[in-house]
């Protein structure tokens, strides 16, 4: 994969709770614009099959369990997300899909940008000519 995506392990603290907690610059490579969070989706439907032209995301599964796909035009992977403690950070101009939500499941994302939806690719074979 030729753009940066990675997991990454955050700090977690085993007290009379669980806290995991994540920082720009260690943790999150970009200034945190805007959070978002999916919740009670359905286990049946995947979701995402879009690329962003410019927001970097990371993407924390805090409970359940997630396979997301990335795809940058060349290659494609699939990655587990289940460990509230591991962030998966996605770079602009990647391909992503969400797919098999457990039930129950909270993705909690960070990104670099406000909404916008002209930041969207929602069409592949756009995002395969953009990207070649
Ligand atoms: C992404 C993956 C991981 C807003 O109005 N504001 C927002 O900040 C977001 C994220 C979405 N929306 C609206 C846009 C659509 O009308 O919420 C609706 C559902 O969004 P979408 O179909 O893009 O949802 P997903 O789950 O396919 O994708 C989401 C994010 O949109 C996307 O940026 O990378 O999660």
């Amino acid at each position: 994969m030729r753009r940066n995506n990675s997991l990454i392990n955050i700090p977690e603290i085993f007290d009379d709770c669980n806290l995991y907690f994540a920082q720009t610059k260690q943790h999150i490579p970009f200034s945190i614009k805007r959070i978002y969070y999916i919740i009670q989706s359905n286990v049946k439907l995947p979701r995402g099959f879009h690329a962003h032209k410019k927001t970097k995301q990371m993407l924390f599964c805090i409970q359940g369990k997630i396979k997301i796909i990335l795809d940058d035009g060349k290659t494609r992977e699939s990655i587990i997300l289940d460990k509230p403690n591991q962030g998966l950070l996605i770079d602009k101009m990647i391909w992503h899909e969400m797919h098999e939500f457990k039930k129950n499941t909270i993705l909690l994302v960070l990104a670099s940008q406000k909404f916008n939806p002209a930041d969207y690719i929602r069409d592949y074979e756009k995002f395969k000519n953009k990207i070649s």
